[in-house]
């Protein structure tokens, strides 16, 4: 008797306390116990089919049948699909095989959630968005641009082989969610990639990818012709040029039937492109159109461009793309960056995206936290992209207007060849919400990130809801502490964890320096984009202009970013403006200090694994929203020769401190000590 309850005793430990090292994430299912039925009608056989199947005699639980049906329904559009249920019994049924995979995973997903559909219902689902994709900024070498999650999945040095358990994983993830395509290499691309040596090991990723309903794009080089082959120009007007695209593209799709296209940053950042040959971003745009069109394949043209030094880099994309307006192939997709200036913690929707009426333009998303904590931070994506959702929405414009054109979304992935991919559990949700809302931009933050956690960690309602309110917090938390009240770019010069609003060395582009931005100085902060300054507002629709150029009506969220703000302006608080970006610092530590207690506080429901590295990463995100604010207010005070409000608490730290020491992601302990006692 003894020795069993010794063994009930081990068991249950081993049962509570199961190593969990998030690498199933959202798939945590629970294998049934007899597999499930399932019958599959008026389809041939195939892989795809063949994937829905075995998840769901794999992992449904309850009784009954599951039938999946092929079957031309005009309810549905792309690759959504119809789910009915008759006592128990349930039929999927879609245009398409992969309809029918999405229609197994929402199925599931049902089942994960508690939110099975009720006998006599129907369940009607299809994406908004046609294409839905991922882009990986992995480098040959198998580093990752702006990655905080280990190395490439795609990519080692060039040579050697992929590991297929890990891709094969990664497309089964992406498809439960509906993504449906990925960039595999780095935007900045290295012209390698379209040599044979890559092509073909990529041809392997391919042909893993396919049967989820994931395509496989690259990143292309502008000047690939000129480095990899002997053409002495990348002119898109040349025809020996625009004969070398056609073959290469040609070749690719003998390799991967069903290739995607090609992503372009160009004349960017030091990119090549066809400026540099006197032509337009469209010629080199329809360049490369022209070749994909007889396979099918698009071309996402980046329009993330700004010059050097220029008075205003929100102005530029804009000024840029604007006069091509109706000069692209129907076949290119302009990918826009959410905001005008380059995925900072808030910024207002870029004016592209009002605007262009004659070109298909997509929204790029960063799913991978560059700007907004890196691996450390937890910062919920999904309430800051439905933000964007929302803004658009307001007016007439080109996302949610019924067109002919195609709809397209990407984000900047944050996977690395790290056990849980993300890097941290947290930022494992991005990539979740990327996913789910991009099949549906209606979502809201609440929504995905109950069944997010409901599905990662547990569905016990004392969790799910505090969890819940917690994630949603977390994106105005960052807010908070790093750049409220419409600052940015105020990050650390060479990288983008830390706080440097001071960096400005002799020699580097004034626009790659803080102070470009927040123009901190004895009057204000803030930059005048008004018409008595850059006149950006101008590039919004009148119905948005003339309140953001009111200083009295701009909302608040974005004042510095569209004001150079007197110090003692009148908030809507009766607060002044220095007074309001002290409360706003401080309101950012505690909701971040808010975190740790509330994650102690569920403790009890997750894993000890979990529980203890998550834990860790709340208390550093405090002590970092600390040092952002000390920083920050500490450096601006020397403008605004204020005093902090009565109710601040006092800083940790002296600036001088902060200017010697560069907070940086892998620099913890060091931080930790370096702190005034
Ligand atoms: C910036 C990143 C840089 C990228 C660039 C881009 O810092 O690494 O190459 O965006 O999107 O945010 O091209």
């Amino acid at each position: 008797m003894k020795n069993l309850t010794i063994l009930c005793l081990f068991f249950s430990l081993c049962i509570t306390t199961k190593a969990e090292d998030g690498h199933s994430l959202w798939l945590r299912m629970i294998e049934s116990k007899q597999s499930a039925t399932v019958r599959i009608d008026n389809a041939m056989p195939s892989a795809t089919l063949d994937i829905a199947a075995d998840e769901l005699e794999k992992y449904w639980r309850q009784s009954g049948n599951i039938y999946l049906q092929l079957s031309d329904i005009v309810s549905v559009e792309n690759d959504g699909f119809v789910i009915t249920r008759k006592g128990d019994n349930f039929s999927i049924t879609a245009p398409t095989e992969l309809g029918l995979l999405y229609g197994a995973y929402e199925l599931l997903r049902q089942q994960s959630t508690d939110n099975i559909i009720k006998k006599g219902g129907t369940f009607i689902s299809h994406p908004y968005f046609q294409y839905r994709i991922l882009n990986h900024w992995d480098n040959l070498n198998g580093t990752i641009e702006r990655g905080f999650a280990g190395r490439s999945i795609f990519s080692k040095d060039g040579k050697t082989s992929i590991n297929s358990k890990i891709i094969e994983e990664y497309a089964r993830a992406n498809a439960s969610i509906g993504i449906n395509g990925t960039v595999v290499n780095n935007v900045n691309a290295s012209p390698q990639i379209l040599t044979d040596a890559n092509l073909f090991r990529l041809t392997d990723v391919a042909n893993i990818l396919r049967p989820y309903g994931i395509r496989l794009y690259l990143s292309a080089n502008f000047a690939s012709p000129m480095v990899i082959d002997t053409l002495k120009t990348a002119d898109p007007l040349n025809p020996d040029v625009r004969k070398w695209w056609a073959e290469k593209v040609d070749h690719i799709y003998k390799l991967i039937p069903d290739f995607g296209g090609f992503l372009v940053k160009a004349n960017s950042e030091g990119q090549p492109g066809p400026m540099d040959f006197g032509r337009t971003h469209a010629d080199g745009a329809n360049m490369l159109a022209d070749a994909l069109q007889p396979y099918g394949g698009i071309v996402m043209w980046r329009a993330f461009v700004y010059a050097a030094d220029s008075p205003d880099r929100a102005n530029q994309a804009y000024d840029e793309f604007m006069p091509l307006d109706g000069k692209f192939r129907p076949n290119v997709i302009l990918q826009v960056k959410n905001g005008p200036i380059d995925f900072q913690p808030r910024e207002p929707v870029s004016p592209l995206f009002y605007s262009i009426r004659h070109t298909n333009i997509m929204p790029e998303f960063q799913i991978t936290q560059e700007y907004t904590g890196e691996n450390v931070h937890t910062c919920f994506l999904a309430t800051m992209w439905s933000e964007f959702f929302n803004e658009v929405s307001k007016a007439d414009n080109a996302l949610f207007r019924d067109t002919e054109g195609t709809t397209a979304i990407a984000g900047v992935a944050n996977i690395g060849d790290s056990r849980n991919w993300c890097g941290s559990d947290m930022a494992q949700a991005n990539w979740y919400a990327f996913g789910r809302l991009a099949w549906n931009p209606n979502s809201t933050d609440k929504q995905i990130a109950s069944e997010w956690l409901m599905q990662t960690f547990s569905k016990a309602p004392d969790f799910v809801e505090p969890m819940t309110t917690l994630l949603c917090q977390t994106h105005e938390a960052v807010v908070n502490y790093m750049m409220p009240m419409g600052l940015h770019h105020i990050f650390a010069g060479n990288h983008h964890y830390g706080p440097e609003p001071w960096y400005a060395p002799k020699g580097v582009r004034s626009d790659w320096t803080p102070p470009y931005y927040h123009k901190a100085d004895s009057i204000g902060l803030g930059f005048d984009r008004t018409t008595t300054g850059s006149s950006n507002v101008l590039q919004y629709p009148n119905s948005l202009s003339k309140d953001l150029n009111d200083i009295h009506k701009c909302p608040e969220k974005y004042l510095l970013y569209f004001h150079h703000t007197p110090w003692d302006f009148k908030m809507n608080n009766q607060k002044t403006m220095w007074e309001n970006l002290c409360l706003t610092y401080d309101e950012g530590i505690s909701q971040a200090e808010g975190f740790v207690k509330a994650w102690q506080s569920v403790e009890q429901f997750i894993d000890h694994e979990r529980y203890t590295h998550q834990l860790t990463l709340f208390r550093r995100q405090a002590n970092d929203a600390w040092w952002w604010r000390d920083a920050c207010l500490l450096y601006f005070q020397q403008f605004s020769k204020r005093p902090f409000p009565t109710t601040c608490p006092a800083p940790r730290h002296t600036l001088q401190e902060l200017m010697k020491f560069q907070l940086r992601m892998d620099n913890y302990t060091s931080a930790e000590k370096f702190k005034t006692p």
